[in-house]
């Protein structure tokens, strides 16, 4: 039985959830110590699997877990009202789950999508990830290394639907999220007021890729220089003392809404479809632009848990709800079946 008193968190700085799952431990002022690296300078860590990051050890366990919604989720319950990043009302609490699942899983897109297409931007990305993952190689190896993450990232593109095809809707919706955040949370927002939620922290995780990759950074410090600054201030926000106030932000949670109904829940139902119909590829219009993927079954588990959360709401919640659900044309999504 391990006997530290902290949580143990294993992680990547260009990872997305890693650096999510971070700044929640961080926000919530939850002793940790961030450790980076493979089985190679972990010896702890050869038996692991999924080889996935980030990964947490509890104080007193010997277990490693991963999947950082889960695990935020488990914080809340082992941490309950110190510095939670759920709202209370359950309504809200809904659409903060809402928001999360579609930083983690669309604007990821976009983090891949300018991490891997463009040669410079993907070199750039491949030496920074094995430098930062690989504390002790060096000269040749670490170049080989480089080299092979680079080549596999890369081979995985069409896997995630970062193809040259789908590149028009994938950039729009980064532009469209960029406008949309430079606009509202430059004023010192953000989603649920003057405190961060779950969903800030996810989105926060993408960003904080987008902001430092070459590429995407030029974009970001062309159409939207706050959200680059707001990125920086979420990655340690322990000193951060705000209330929710979610009339503060209600333009930019509907903005939000407004891309997760046209862009991310049709992509989730069709992903589910071909899923159901053992169907090779989802195709979906999004915005009236064709979109096209291989169907994934995380994302069939993420669309049937929002749908879960919905159905579980009280009528009451629901119909506080229903309204911008409907305006934001999310709400067919949450009640039709497919
Ligand atoms: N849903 C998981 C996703 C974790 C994930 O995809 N992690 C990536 C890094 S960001 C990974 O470990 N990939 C393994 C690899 O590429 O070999 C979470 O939220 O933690």
């Amino acid at each position: 039985m391990s006997q530290e008193q902290s949580y143990q968190l294993v992680g990547a700085n260009p990872s997305p959830y890693s650096r999510k799952l971070r700044a929640i431990l961080r926000y919530r002022r939850l002793p940790h110590v961030w450790k980076v690296g493979t089985a190679d300078t972990l010896p702890e860590l050869a038996q692991v699997r999924p080889k996935l990051v980030p990964l947490l050890r509890l104080p007193g366990e010997d277990q490693w877990r991963t999947d950082s919604t889960p695990l935020a989720h488990l914080l809340e319950q082992r941490h309950p009202g110190q510095r939670s990043i759920v709202p209370v009302d359950p309504g809200l609490a809904f659409i903060c789950h809402l928001l999360e699942d579609f930083a983690d899983e669309w604007v990821n897109k976009p983090m891949f999508h300018y991490r891997w297409h463009e040669d410079a931007t993907a070199l750039w990305a491949a030496n920074w990830i094995v430098r930062d993952t690989l504390p002790k190689a060096h000269g040749q190896a670490l170049q080989q290394a480089a080299k092979f993450f680079h080549d596999r990232q890369r081979s995985r593109m069409a896997m995630v639907g970062c193809t040259p095809a789908n590149a028009p809707v994938i950039e729009a919706s980064y532009r469209r999220l960029l406008a949309l955040l430079e606009s509202e949370v430059t004023a010192g927002r953000y989603l649920f007021g003057s405190r961060p939620s779950l969903a800030d922290f996810a989105l926060y995780g993408q960003l904080a890729q987008l902001t430092i990759d070459p590429w995407p950074q030029r974009v970001c410090r062309e159409l939207a220089p706050g959200v680059e600054a707001w990125a920086i201030t979420l990655d340690d926000a322990a000193g951060i003392e705000g209330e929710w106030q979610p009339e503060r932000a209600a333009a930019l949670r509907e903005g939000l809404l407004e891309m997760v109904g046209a862009e991310y829940l049709p992509f989730l139902a069709a992903n589910a479809r071909a899923l159901a119909e053992g169907a090779g590829e989802v195709v979906v219009s999004v915005r009236g632009q064709e979109y096209r993927q291989a169907p994934v079954a995380y994302q069939g588990k993420c669309y049937a848990e929002i749908r879960r959360r919905w159905a579980g709401l009280s009528g009451e919640a629901q119909a506080s709800l229903r309204p911008l659900l409907e305006s934001t044309a999310c709400l067919k999504w949450l009640v039709n079946t497919n």
